[in-house]
């Protein structure tokens, strides 16, 4: 029997799941590396760890590995039902609320170590009364928007995105017309969906040819800046605001001259939960920073029998 510690929590609404052993042996490279050896040769890890029946299509996996880069204290890989992540936001803001809880580390900036760069993730302090520190800001590595305004046609209409990059590949939407509500979960699932297999059929991705899989659809929010809905690659929306998502927006609103360095920018989920968002300018690059606060909602132990016919997970 395979035992798996964990720890879940949720960031803004969306769950992460943080695991550090039952992986492989990943070697001693570096986190990108690691993740090359995880995703050819132990993908059932993955499953075994997110999938149903024991996880579920919402869950976000973090893997705690060993970093390769002398500076950073830290080493992730993101996971989640369909594959890996680059980056992940909300899960960089549970991983520090998480340890936090476990007593692992204090109130601090940490170096951590991602498949597509190093980000610096701050614990804030927590008020005297509260059991552990929960709110976290995280530098993401830089963002940039890749291509503006592109046409998508669907049902004979034709709607516009831009293509940017906050640690995933994003195609962010405003003039779809739906309401950005969770009353409209199916409609706004569906539509994204559709982009996405419309932007495949029309050749249009990130740089380097890579998949855009993250869909935004934003709208007018009375809370905060803005309101989005965020389709995910494995067909689960981000109950947070999404923290890379954030970033990629931060960086569409730079390059448009609606934000400039500093500036707080507020989003808000589909659920409700906020992101506080800013970017900072370093050598021509445009760096974004998210803060939002996690908290812990269960541990225990996960269990892989080998007799049982769905132990390494439900997967299509
Ligand atoms: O917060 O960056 C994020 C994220 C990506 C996918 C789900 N959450």
């Amino acid at each position: 029997m395979l035992r798996i510690p964990f720890l879940d929590s949720h960031t803004g609404g969306e769950p992460t799941r943080l695991v550090e052993t039952g992986a492989p042996d990943l070697g001693h490279g570096s986190v990108a590396d690691q993740l090359v050896i995880l995703r050819t040769n132990f993908d059932h890890y993955r499953s075994q760890v997110l999938n149903e029946p024991r996880g579920s299509d919402v869950l976000v996996g973090a893997l705690l590995v060993t970093p390769a880069d002398p500076s950073c204290q830290l080493g992730v890989i993101y996971f989640n039902n369909v594959g890996y992540l680059g980056m992940c936001g909300h899960g960089t803001i549970g991983l520090m609320a998480s340890l936090a809880y476990q007593g692992r580390i204090t109130p601090g900036t940490y170096r951590i170590e991602t498949p597509v760069g190093v980000v610096e993730a701050t614990l804030h302090p927590a008020d005297a009364n509260q059991p552990y520190a929960n709110r976290v800001s995280v530098q993401n590595i830089p963002a940039y928007r890749h291509m503006k305004h592109i046409g998508i046609e669907i049902d004979g209409r034709t709607v516009h995105g831009d293509v940017a990059w906050g640690g995933n590949w994003f195609f962010l939407v405003h003039d779809h017309g739906l309401e950005v509500s969770l009353k409209n979960l199916d409609q706004l699932t569906n539509f994204s969906w559709r982009i996405r297999e419309k932007l495949q059929e029309q050749g249009v991705t990130g740089q380097g040819k890579q998949e855009i899989d993250h869909i935004e659809l934003f709208g007018d929010s009375p809370q905060a800046d803005s309101q989005s809905f965020v389709l995910c690659p494995g067909k689960a929306y981000d109950r947070s605001p999404c923290g890379t998502g954030t970033s990629a927006k931060l960086a569409c609103l730079y390059g448009d001259g609606k934000l400039a360095e500093g500036q707080v920018w507020k989003q808000q989920s589909v659920v409700g939960s906020i992101f506080e968002g800013r970017i900072q300018l370093k050598d021509g690059q445009i760096i974004p920073t998210i803060t939002g606060e996690a908290w812990v909602m269960a541990e225990g132990l996960l269990l892989v029998d080998e007799r049982d016919p769905f132990g390494q997970g439900i997967a299509a």
